[in-house]
């Protein structure tokens, strides 16, 4: 095995852990009513994120849903101002005033967060129909759920950005559930990526599960829109382990069907990846600190943190105070 192989992996495991213990802590503290409004976790899905941000380049563009945790932290994002957020804090990343569905983060290409299911494809599309305009050489990455994939805004910018030959790459993940509905009650299709013929797009379909894996089938998709051929419509297969939001108790599925697919939890797959390698114990373990050490200083930068003054909604909000 390569070093630079087995490093790449210590990195992504890393950074998957940090997602995990930051959604699982995140929860903690919405239960301690230290976090308001709607919460939802990406717990499961976290080889999608890191393989995202470890296959694009400075400059590119990434869109995801609400459920935007873990992409903004893979993408760079730090713990505290993701966690300050969350708290409705001013050192948040949206300053306190967006929370857990409106994460933004320019500097390091994570243009939200949005609460619109499939609202954000045409973002997406815009951003990338600037990029193409203005001759820029940037890919505009967009998730959302399968859920979305019904709803007239993607039609509209699949087949605006299939027309246009945008850079851009849409990316379903495809956890099963649309809230507690599974696709099969709300498509005809079972495999989704056929859509993307329908849009002049290539389409591909993989398991989500191993981040090499994710990071080959997007790279491809991420070459072809850099170089000019064009969109492509990808539809991953994971699975989340926690419920929809943090008001869903689950169910719609069983237990034995959640411990199933939870033996193809990404992180127990990098994990396994490293051990067959041969890494040291003491050096997963070290990471494993590192973590902790750092989702405990974000917990307690967002406690600590002031909350906004009244005077940045005047600021941000609204246009004047009436
Ligand atoms: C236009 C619109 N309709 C309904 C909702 C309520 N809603 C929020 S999330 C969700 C389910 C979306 O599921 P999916 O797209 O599969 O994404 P996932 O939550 O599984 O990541 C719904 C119906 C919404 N936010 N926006």
């Amino acid at each position: 095995m390569s070093e630079v192989k087995v490093e790449r992996w210590l990195d992504d495991y890393r950074e998957m852990l940090l997602i995990r213990r930051f959604e699982e802590e995140s929860a903690r503290a919405y239960a301690q009513g230290k976090i308001g409004g709607f919460l939802h976790l990406y717990i499961g899905q976290e080889s999608i994120a890191v393989a995202a941000a470890t296959t694009i380049e400075k400059g590119d563009l990434v869109f995801q849903t609400y459920r935007d945790h873990g992409t903004a932290l893979a993408l760079g994002m730090t713990p505290e101002a993701a966690m300050a957020e969350l708290f409705g804090k001013d050192t948040g990343c949206s300053r306190g005033l967006g929370g857990s569905m409106h994460y933004f983060d320019v500097e390091n290409g994570f243009y939200g967060g949005w609460g619109i299911v499939g609202g954000h494809l045409a973002l997406a599309a815009g951003a990338a129909f600037r990029s193409k305009y203005l001759g820029e050489d940037q890919v505009t990455l967009c998730f959302f759920g399968e859920g979305a994939t019904n709803i007239g805004g993607f039609h509209e910018a699949m087949s605006l950005a299939g027309l246009w030959k945008l850079p851009a790459v849409f990316i379903c993940e495809n956890n099963q559930y649309a809230m507690g509905t599974p696709l099969s009650r709300t498509s005809p299709l079972s495999d989704l990526s056929v859509k993307a013929a329908g849009y002049g797009m290539v389409g591909d379909r993989f398991e989500g599960y191993d981040v090499d894996v994710v990071r080959e089938h997007l790279k491809k998709a991420i070459d072809r829109a850099r170089s000019g051929e064009g969109p492509s419509f990808l539809e991953i297969e994971t699975y989340r382990f926690r419920g929809h939001s943090m008001s869903d108790p689950g169910k719609y599925r069983t237990a034995e069907e959640l411990e199933e697919r939870k033996k193809k939890d990404p992180i127990l797959l990098i994990l396994g990846k490293l051990r067959d390698a041969g890494v040291d114990e003491a050096k997963i373990e070290a990471i494993e600190d590192e973590v902790e050490e750092r989702i405990e200083a974000a917990l307690k930068h967002a406690d600590e943190a002031p909350f906004p003054e009244e005077s940045l909604l005047y600021e941000t909000v609204t246009v004047e105070k009436f």
